[in-house]
């Protein structure tokens, strides 16, 4: 059961950054996979829908301290 997720990420300006957004969204339970691409501000998550919504993972990435919301 997975959904995938496109996300706009706000407020990255180094790879760092992107790295760091990319283990945020690892860590959080329910996420089997996250591409963070700097280039593009976004992400693309794929997660498992009985576990966590996609307002779960814009939460966690907007409380790291960085802009998300929900492209599609
Ligand atoms: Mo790069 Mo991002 O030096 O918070 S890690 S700007």
């Amino acid at each position: 059961n997975t959904l995938t997720g496109q996300f706009r990420i706000g407020g990255m300006t180094c790879a760092a950054c992107a790295n760091s957004v990319e283990g945020i969204l690892k860590k959080i339970p329910g996420v089997k996979r996250a591409v963070v691409a700097l280039a593009t501000s976004s992400c693309e998550v794929d997660y498992d829908p009985t576990v966590i919504s996609k307002d779960v993972i814009v939460s966690a990435v907007e409380d790291s301290g960085f802009e998300a919301s929900f492209i599609q």
